[in-house]
């Protein structure tokens, strides 16, 4: 099984996704996600002119030493643009491999050990009517966890909420009013302001709202994007325990993971932290003790599922569990490569699942279902993705950027 090919797709349906396609003398073909939002052209770089000359020739059933070799050969190590390469690389050849077994990819991952991947969707509403409205759109949708964004009195618009005004603006009108997308098509990225100590005002009642609205059963989630000092992570944490989270997700910025010891100190919310992260490493302080409960790394950004894989068993010895990463900037092949794993691996948690675009569905035609707010791979062989190029060529890549985050001074903060 000789690589003969490999080919970086990149297009456009609704938002940017670039794609690697490796070929086989024996005509088999696999697909890797090698997306990574707002800086997509760089993975195509260092894809095309690094990575595809070695990739040609080589037996594609060798997939431990094609990762060892692209990510110790290489010398420079990590980072988001390598890892998101090495990544695409990875996930095209177990997809190869498990189509040239004939068998879905979960089954060489160790076989099924749950119905389906449970998901979390995404509530988020400018008020609390708005949010009240999406939390009710997704239950009917089936969903059965829910994270919960809202906009904050003296602010405009806020990551991560789909207020009907910024879905407007978004990415070609393909953003539904309920689904935030960060990214935007424009030659420079959005400016929001942000002030730490409004949104902490703000959130304890927002959380009793939707308590008091849709009861306790409902696993409630939010996402805090890195934008809190460790005492005021502790004091978010802490303020929100009256209302149950399931978790509480990237407090504090990820570069300094030692401050989640301060934070632990002081709540028994659930943390969990890592879509930015890249390596087994990153977590080995976290993992050891006992820092956090949830590990977001997705398949595409970690490295693959051979690392990825390494990273959940590692996580298994401390009870930590999985919480991947599914935003809509990870392709249906992404995806589908998480709910492979995700339906094999013992310690699963959670799945994020912000749906795509018809016209993102339209090019990667998935196999992937949605069954009782639950995501189930294909039982097709490989990943159960194909790409359609024709459909693909019709959508052109266009520069889009995450927004800017500043304080209301005007400095840069975190996001
Ligand atoms: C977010 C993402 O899904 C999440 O938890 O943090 O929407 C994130 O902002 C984007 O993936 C950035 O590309
Ligand atoms: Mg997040």
């Amino acid at each position: 099984m000789q690589i003969i090919s490999a080919e970086v797709l990149v297009s456009s349906p609704g938002r940017n996704f670039v794609t690697l396609r490796l070929t086989t003398d024996d005509g088999l073909v696999g697909l890797g996600d090698a997306t990574l939002n707002g800086r997509e052209l760089a993975v195509v770089a260092y894809l095309t002119e690094h990575v595809v000359p070695l990739l040609l020739g080589r037996d594609a059933h060798r997939i431990e030493d094609t990762w060892q070799y692209l990510y110790r050969g290489a010398y420079w190590r990590r980072g988001p643009v390598t890892m998101a390469a090495i990544s695409a690389v990875d996930t095209a050849l177990w997809d190869l491999k498990a189509r040239a077994a004939g068998l879905p990819l979960y089954q060489l991952l160790g076989g099924r050990s749950r119905v389906g991947c449970l998901t979390y969707g995404h509530a988020s509403g400018a008020d609390l009517p708005e949010l009240f409205d999406s939390v009710r759109d997704h239950l009917e949708q089936g969903f059965r966890a829910i994270r919960i964004q809202t906009g904050i009195p003296g602010l405009g618009s806020v990551y991560g909420v789909a207020s009907s005004a910024n879905a407007a603006a978004g990415a070609d009108g393909v953003t539904s009013r309920y689904d935030h997308e960060p990214a935007r098509r424009s030659a420079a990225p959005v400016e929001e302001a942000w002030d730490t100590r409004a949104y902490l005002r703000h959130m304890p009642g927002v959380f009793e709202a939707v308590r008091n609205e849709f009861g306790p059963e409902l696993p409630l989630l939010h996402d805090a994007h890195h934008r809190l000092t460790p005492i005021q992570a502790a004091k978010l944490g802490r303020s929100l325990e009256p209302f149950d989270l399931f978790w509480l997700e990237d407090v504090t910025p990820a570069e300094n993971t030692a401050v989640l010891r301060r934070v632990r100190e002081h709540t028994t919310t659930p943390l969990a932290i890592g879509e930015v992260f890249n390596t087994i490493w990153d977590y080995r302080e976290l993992f050891e003790e006992q820092l956090v409960d949830y590990v977001r790394s997705p398949v595409t950004h970690a490295g693959g599922i051979t690392p990825l894989r390494r990273i959940f068993d590692y996580a298994s010895v401390y009870q930590i569990k999985s919480g991947v990463h599914g935003p809509t900037d990870i392709s249906p092949v992404g995806l589908a490569a998480s709910l492979h794993l995700g339906i094999a691996i013992p310690n699963f948690g959670i799945q994020e699942y912000m749906r795509h675009s018809a016209a993102t569905d339209e090019v990667f035609r998935s196999g992937v279902t949605f069954v009782d707010g639950m995501l189930v791979p294909s039982e097709e062989p490989g990943l159960g993705v194909e790409y359609d190029d024709d459909v693909a060529s019709r959508y052109e890549y266009a520069a889009a950027y995450l927004p800017v985050n500043r304080l209301l001074d005007g400095s840069v903060h975190d996001w």
